[in-house]
């Protein structure tokens, strides 16, 4: 393969399309030339990307029957039509020779492949079997959440009676919603576009890339809006997006919160119509917050008091058009001890400057209402009678973690026994969970472990007793989707290309010939089509609708100004009763991060890159291009303390940690405080097939202990630190 230079990175585009067609443009003016010359063969699908979280609408461009090229969708409403180089890259996959085309099974030699016929007897005798010595208990579903697997690995769960259906949250949001839905009853979104003060607590939209963020804020800039980033990092977000850095020591968010909090209540900044009209708890907040000054949370977190307190004055002079953003993975996604009530916190601030569901502020937009399949003549099955294993949502366990439990609690439970055999999904645990060692050898104690990938992952060659191949996105239907924004739409994946690998297959027909083989069809008696058509029943619309122009409106365009909380109260909760009742403190209180670095140590703290979505895309050839040339495993170092250890900037370090030490190469910058290190998400590969990436740089979590925080349960990705030296 050609390699990429900083040239071709900008025309990332250009070239991932080109490879799909063959050819390789190099310029921008040839390009447009043959593009100008395209024949009039090309067809377009729409479909949606399904290389994040962020599943925009794409249309598929295809040339002599082959996948072109890829481009956004204009119609889709919250990108605008943008997409992001991995949505680019995402066609380069489809004709990639690593992917999986084959069941496999592990023998003691390793893998062979086999037929799917035996796949599924093997997969369903041991089932049977596990369900009658161990129950449905002993089995569980991990995936990163996808509309798809939310349904069918959800009722596949259901059919086996088992209660265990799993999502990633634990290591990525499960702080934040926890924490929000305890508050204002749901996780409202920035209204971007319309806003005149933002501030991002450890959110780097550009890096991490949220595309509404990215459609909205720049207008908003234009009109005069600032922005503020609260990190302990100045990220390439927020270098090119905010007016003003705050360089907080990491893990003392909640610190700067509640001064903020103290600010606003004492110098009267809040709205005081809202707060009396739609929240509870006041007094209650006024009393906690008293002691925590702008001095006091300067000595915290190391931020000048005058920033502290000016930054406060100035958001709430511009509300109710203002807002702290609610953030995704970051800064208390599922990072901290204190990350739960730090998200209150957030929440809080934000119902003080009266922006709920007003211009320029937080909005619960509404989403299209679907329909569901009519189990009049498709029987559901039952929901389990069992408690999660995990303790999700179980009295004197986590009873305030969220519903789709603890997916980093898994591979502890499976060596304890209490699970037999699991399934997983689109989700990569041996290299996305914090504590390698853990993760690995706890899975290795199952029975059965059902990998369903296109690639062979860390997990599928460690882990997995059967992977089974999944056919490319863009070779497969998938469900209807909503898009939440101000004009709600559907959208679809739909099938652009006929497949590569006709041995690979969707995830609606392996769990439904599963669930055939284990005598559960009766749950499953209906095509994916069928799915779609009752979902879209209510809006009058038919899957070709969908797929034949792409996302559709559903729904009247939604309005500012309803306040309905899905709160207990059904108000605003500044103190929840729901966390005194299980012994939280029902207002946020100022709680230290667990582990505190040491003279010599550093905190590790980590964050995506805008060409790399975590583990899956470490062998796409153009993403991996990418990170090479612009040394993109580089972990991040503060200037001063390089200095002090001799260490260079390009030059290789050993970092350690109880224990553990690997190598890598090191960027030494004013941008990052000294107490920190930061490692890039996406690298330290121990997937051995996944050659283009392999080994290239470090995974943080090699150095952070597996461990549990008290209200979400989430996984504690941040409390760790390690040492550095010269290599
Ligand atoms: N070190 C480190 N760890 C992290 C993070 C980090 O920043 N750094 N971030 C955390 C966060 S925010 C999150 S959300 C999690 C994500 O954790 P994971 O979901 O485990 O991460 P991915 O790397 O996206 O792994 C997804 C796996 O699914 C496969 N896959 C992708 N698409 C499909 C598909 O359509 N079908 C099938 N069958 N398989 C598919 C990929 O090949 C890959 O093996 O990781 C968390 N862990
Ligand atoms: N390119 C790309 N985009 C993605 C993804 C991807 O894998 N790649 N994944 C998607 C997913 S699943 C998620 S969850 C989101 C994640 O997106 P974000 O939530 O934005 O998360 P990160 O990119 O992990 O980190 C954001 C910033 O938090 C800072 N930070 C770290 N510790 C602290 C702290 O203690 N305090 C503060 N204030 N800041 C801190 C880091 O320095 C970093 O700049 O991105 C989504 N978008
Ligand atoms: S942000 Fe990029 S990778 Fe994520 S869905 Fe959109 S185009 Fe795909
Ligand atoms: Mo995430």
């Amino acid at each position: 393969m050609k390699k990429m230079n900083r040239r071709s990175f900008i025309k990332l585009s250009t070239v991932a399309m080109a490879a799909a067609s063959g050819t390789v443009y190099t310029s921008k003016a040839k390009w447009t030339e043959a593009a100008s010359k395209t024949p009039p063969s090309i067809t377009r699908s729409f479909s949606v990307c399904n290389s994040c979280g962020n599943r925009c609408n794409i249309i598929a461009f295809k040339r002599q029957g082959r996948l072109w090229r890829i481009s956004g969708n204009p119609r889709d409403n919250k990108t605008g039509g943008k997409i992001c180089a991995r949505g680019h890259a995402y066609a380069a996959m489809v004709y990639d020779r690593y992917r999986l085309g084959t069941p496999l099974k592990r023998m003691s030699n390793g893998f062979e492949p086999i037929s799917w016929e035996q796949a599924y007897e093997e997969i369903s005798d041991k089932l049977k079997d596990i369900l009658r010595k161990n129950g449905p208990e002993a089995i569980f579903w991990s995936e990163y959440s996808k509309p798809i697997s939310n349904f069918y690995g959800a009722r596949f769960m259901a059919a086996l009676g088992s209660p265990n259906w799993t999502t990633h949250a634990s290591t990525c949001f499960a702080a934040r919603n926890v924490g929000f839905n305890h508050t204002l009853g749901g996780l409202p979104t920035g209204d971007y576009e319309n806003t005149k003060y933002v501030v991002f607590i450890g959110r780097a939209p550009a890096d991490g890339i949220g595309t509404s963020i990215l459609k909205g804020l720049p207008m908003a800039k234009q009109k005069g809006a600032k922005v503020v980033a609260v990190d302990p990092r100045l990220s390439y977000s927020a270098n090119s997006l905010a007016n003003e850095w705050m360089a907080i020591r990491p893990g003392t968010d909640l610190a700067l919160l509640l001064a903020w909090i103290h600010i606003m209540i004492k110098e009267n900044l809040y709205d005081r119509e809202f707060v009396s009209k739609h929240t509870v708890g006041f007094s209650d907040l006024e009393a906690a917050v008293s002691q925590y000054t702008p001095a006091w949370a300067a000595g915290i977190t190391g931020l000048p008091e005058e920033q502290i307190s000016r930054v406060v004055k100035e958001m709430a002079a511009a509300k109710p058009a203002a807002f702290v953003e609610p953030g995704w993975h970051a800064a208390y996604g599922s990072n901290y001890r204190n990350s739960t009530q730090t998200a209150r916190a957030i929440a809080i601030i934000n119902a003080l400057l009266g922006n709920l569901n007003q211009p320029g502020g937080l909005c619960f937009y509404s989403g299209a209402n679907l329909g569901s399949l009519d189990s009049s003549r498709h029987q559901a099955p039952p929901n389990s009678p069992y408690k999660r294993v995990d303790g999700a949502g179980v009295a004197g366990k986590y009873p305030l973690a969220l519903g789709s439990g603890l997916h980093h609690l898994l591979p502890g439970l499976a060596k304890e026994g209490k699970f037999k055999a699991g399934f997983f999904y689109s989700i990569n645990p041996a290299r996305t969970v914090p504590d390698r060692e853990y993760v690995v050898s706890g899975y290795k104690n199952l029975e059965l472990s059902v990998v369903i990938d296109w690639q062979f992952s860390e997990t599928a060659e460690h882990v997995a007793d059967y992977i089974l191949p999944e056919s490319h996105p863009l070779e497969r239907d998938g469900i209807v989707e909503p898009i939440s924004a101000r004009m709600p739409q559907v959208s679809m994946q739909s099938k652009a290309i006929e497949p590569v690998h006709p041995g690979a297959r969707g995830l609606d027909r392996i769990v439904t010939e599963l669930a055939q083989a284990m005598g559960f069809g009766r749950y499953f008696d209906f095509k994916l089509d069928d799915l779609n058509k009752a979902m879209l029943f209510p809006l009058k619309l038919f899957p070709v609708h969908l797929q034949q122009r792409g996302p559709q409106v559903a729904g009247g365009a939604w309005d500012y100004g309803q306040t309905m909380f899905r709160t207990p109260s059904g108000k605003v909760e500044l103190a929840s009763g729901t966390f005194a009742e299980h012994g939280f403190s029902k207002v946020p209180i100022w709680e230290s991060p667990l582990i505190e670095p040491s003279s010599g140590e550093f905190r590790i703290i980590h964050g995506h890159q805008a060409y790399l979505t975590h583990s899956q895309t470490i062998n796409n050839p153009y993403l991996v291009s990418i990170a090479k040339d612009y040394h993109g495993e580089a972990i991040w170092i503060n200037s001063k303390k390089a200095r002090e250890l001799g260490i260079a900037d390009g030059s290789d370090v050993i970092v350690s940690a109880k224990g553990y030490e690997n190598k890598v190469r090191c960027k030494v910058t004013e941008r990052i405080h000294p107490e920190a290190i930061f490692v890039p998400a996406g690298y330290g590969s121990f997937a051995s097939k996944l050659e283009r990436g392999f080994e290239l740089g470090i995974s943080m979590n090699d150095f952070v202990p597996h461990a549990s925080e008290d209200i979400s349960g989430h996984a504690m990705m941040q409390e760790a630190v390690v040492s550095i030296r010269k290599a």
